[in-house]
């Protein structure tokens, strides 16, 4: 192979020279400049009561650097957490893509995965109502691979150029900063109201898809269509999929809210101990292929980004999948600087010309300059591929690489000609050679202007509870709006949608259902583009989309889920640990939760030692309780108020709740004893929302497995 040795950018030697520099395990401390360091604890002062002295370089570096540790966070997703890991292939996408990762199964490509919420501040809560990004930097061969997704399958706008706006709109209002981390505000909703093309979107962002149990458990979406180019230089559109293997799992906005507060970090914490404790993360990656023949036989434009094709209509073809199995080593070096663009794709991938996705392509090269401070934030070490790089750019702010030699410019003679350019056979990027022949205009096709008939279908697809939650969801967002007319605009806007649905969100919000046309037509300013391409009405052959829903989702494991053991004193050692042992033989994780830390003394005597005190748990923190034998334990519990707070949110939660022998007395003090065993409810019932009495263990894993008994909020009355 052609190359010139001089010009390469030795990764592994660099990386080896950072770690030498940085990591001081078991070295002496040192200045950046390796002094070493004989006092860390005193400045250097005239005298031991004097003003300290300009001369102490030591206290001036340490504090300069510290006064510089903050880079500006991401202006949208900047609260994210990461994981390293693979992927695997495991079909054969040769037929159509050259990209090199994706040729023969079994190959397996280094990953780094970061997910996120959009709006939140760095240190906002992991569990806002929010879309969540799902952005994967595959380390190929061939050069760095983004896939710079989000958990819903498409976006609010059509058009990049809106993007600001949108962001805007949906950030703490500029006036007073608030509210953090939450669209439930008048800017979000006045904007929403204004761009019926956000309104599929919405749908999905008020749905319990915006509410992940963990970030294990939600799937992830390339969102635009992409093109796949093979050998012969033919394309297929394509779009990009990852499935939860845990299933997709949502917590009900109760207990988000109540989260939020618990601990901001739920869900990094869930990914980051999962992998510590050896329960690798996985998703399936599948890809959805329309041959380009096929690009105009839908009732929707494959260019517009608020548009998914339906599995129904094309199945959705499992490739690979993808495991992450190593935390971080440092946050800020690895998670924080990391820095994704949907325009780093290898040979054999290629852009479609959706609008959205174009604009990106623009934006994020951009950021980084502004966010890493230099154009050389591809030699931070995430950044770097493990294909090497021969370039003629050369210095600016940070540069790492020590370039050698005369020659920084192509064609050259100095430098032997190197680099050379590749070939399309050389692997060498080659764009696809769609054919355009077009006038330039600032406009949006007709085909991108039915707003509503999949956000129809969104919410047809759904189950009850699901078209529940979403109800709520609308109340709540709308109920916080100061602005009536824009609650108003809105609900004019569902109406669209389903008008069942737009008169439940009505009846909550105490107004009246208003026409339509008048609704999107009224208080849009004049220079406002939406009433110029108001809703086009396609009425499309399916009417509802299974995958849509999560209700028919993965439900045959309890794998790192968190079971809460309530005892105290007098347990019944057998009833607990037999269960503790069963739930944990499954995968699960249990806490035993008690008033105070330390030890309980079982009923035989023998000491049990305490995990959690009911200061520091939460119900919401678990996903189903147990209950052990025990009389006086029982009957302690009953006196502890916390112990009857975490039952009753549980149940409110619609978690599993499993009471055996005289654990079922603590039940009959909660709303869950009150609402099926006071009522005399055959055992069968109880089973179904979720209540086990003196079950075995297998059962209760099951009712575990099932995730929520949504079914509760309906029979016992219950909003969760
Ligand atoms: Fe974006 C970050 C996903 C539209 C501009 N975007 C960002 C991240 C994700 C997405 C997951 C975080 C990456 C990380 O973890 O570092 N963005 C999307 C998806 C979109 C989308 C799925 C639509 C389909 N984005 C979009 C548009 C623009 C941007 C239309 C601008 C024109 N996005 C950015 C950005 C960010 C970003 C400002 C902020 C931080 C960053 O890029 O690195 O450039």
């Amino acid at each position: 192979m052609r190359t010139t040795k001089k010009a390469e950018t030795d990764n592994t030697k660099t990386v080896d020279l950072a770690q030498n520099t940085e990591s001081g395990q078991g070295e002496f401390l040192t200045t950046n400049q390796g002094l070493r360091i004989n006092d860390d604890q005193n400045s250097l002062k005239a005298g031991e009561r004097g003003a300290t002295l300009l001369e102490d370089f030591q206290l001036r570096e340490k504090i300069t650097h510290f006064d510089h540790e903050r880079i500006p966070e991401r202006i949208v997703h900047a609260r994210g957490s990461g994981a390293h890991g693979y992927f695997e292939l495991s079909e054969s996408m040769s037929q159509y893509t050259k990209a090199k990762f994706l040729q023969t199964p079994g190959t397996r490509t280094p990953v780094f995965a970061r997910f996120s919420t959009v709006a939140g501040s760095r240190g906002s809560s992991d569990l806002a109502r929010d879309v969540r990004g799902f952005a994967v930097k595959f380390y190929t061969e061939e050069g760095n691979y983004d896939l710079v997704g989000n958990n819903v399958p498409v976006f609010f706008i059509q058009d990049a150029i809106k993007f600001p706006d949108l962001i805007h709109a949906v950030k703490p209002e500029p006036n007073n900063e608030m509210p953090q981390a939450a669209s439930a505000h008048d800017t979000f909703w006045d904007f929403v109201s204004l761009t019926p093309e956000s309104m599929h979107t919405i749908m999905w962002a008020m749905s319990d898809r915006a509410l992940p149990r963990s970030l294990r458990m939600m799937e992830g979406f390339g969102v635009h269509t992409f093109r796949f180019v093979n050998e012969n230089n033919e394309s297929v559109f394509v779009k990009f999929h990852w499935k939860p293997v845990l299933g997709v799992h949502s917590v009900a906005w109760d207990e988000a809210q109540k989260i939020s507060g618990k601990d901001s970090d739920f869900h990094r914490r869930d990914l980051w101990e999962a992998i510590e404790t050896g329960n690798f993360p996985e998703w399936n990656f599948g890809v959805q292929i329309v041959e380009e023949k096929d690009e105009f036989k839908f009732d929707f434009d494959l260019l517009d980004p608020t548009k998914l094709i339906p599995e129904e209509i094309v199945p959705v073809q499992i490739i690979g999948k993808m495991v992450l199995n190593r935390n971080p080593e440092n946050f800020f070096a690895e998670t924080e600087q990391i820095a994704f663009h949907p325009g780093h794709v290898v040979s054999g991938i290629d852009f479609s010309n959706d609008p959205l996705l174009q604009g990106r392509l623009f934006s994020y090269t951009d950021t980084q300059l502004s966010r890493l401070g230099s154009p050389n934030f591809h030699e931070i070490p995430i950044n770097r591929p493990i294909a090497p790089v021969h370039n003629n750019q050369r210095d600016g702010h940070m540069r790492q690489t020590i370039n050698e030699g005369q020659s920084s410019y192509h064609p050259n003679t100095t430098g032997g000609g190197c680099p050379f350019q590749a070939k399309a056979a050389e692997g060498g990027f080659v764009s696809y050679n769609e054919q355009i022949d077009a006038r330039k205009v600032r406009t949006r096709s007709q085909s991108f202007f039915d707003h509503f008939s999949q956000a129809t279908l969104f919410f047809n697809s759904q189950s009850e509870a699901e078209k529940n939650h979403i109800v709520n969801a609308f109340r709540f967002e709308l109920g916080k709006l100061e602005t009536a007319s824009i609650r108003e605009r809105v609900v004019g806007m569902l109406t669209k949608v389903d008008k069942e649905l737009a008169a439940r969100v009505a009846e909550g919000l105490g107004i009246q259902v208003s026409q339509p046309e008048q609704d999107l037509n009224q208080n849009i300013p004049a220079d406002g583009d939406p009433k110029d391409y108001q809703s086009l009405n396609v009425h499309p052959e399916l009417k509802i989309s299974k995958a849509l829903s999560m209700a028919g989702t993965v439900k045959d494991s309890i794998k790192t889920r968190q079971i809460a053991i309530l005892a105290a004193d007098g347990v019944d050692e057998n009833s607990l640990n037999a269960m503790k042992k069963a739930l944990e033989a499954a995968g699960a994780q249990t806490k035993i939760i008690a008033s105070h830390l330390g030890f309980i003394a079982a009923e035989n005597g023998n000491q049990i030692i305490v995990d959690q005190s009911f200061l520091t748990a939460a119900s919401v923190l678990f996903d189903a309780v147990y209950l052990p034998d025990g009389a006086k334990s029982a009957s302690l519990l009953t006196d502890e108020p916390d112990a009857i707070d975490f039952i009753n949110e549980a149940f409110k939660h619609c978690k599993a709740i499993a009471a055996d022998g005289a654990g079922a007395y603590l039940l009959d003090l909660t709303a869950a004893g009150n609402k099926i065993r006071n009522e005399n409810k055959a055992e069968k019932e109880h089973m179904a929302y979720g209540i086990l009495l003196n079950r075995n263990s297998k059962e209760f894993i099951n009712a575990i497995a099932n995730h929520r008994f949504w079914e509760r909020e309906k029979a016992c009355n219950v909003l969760a």
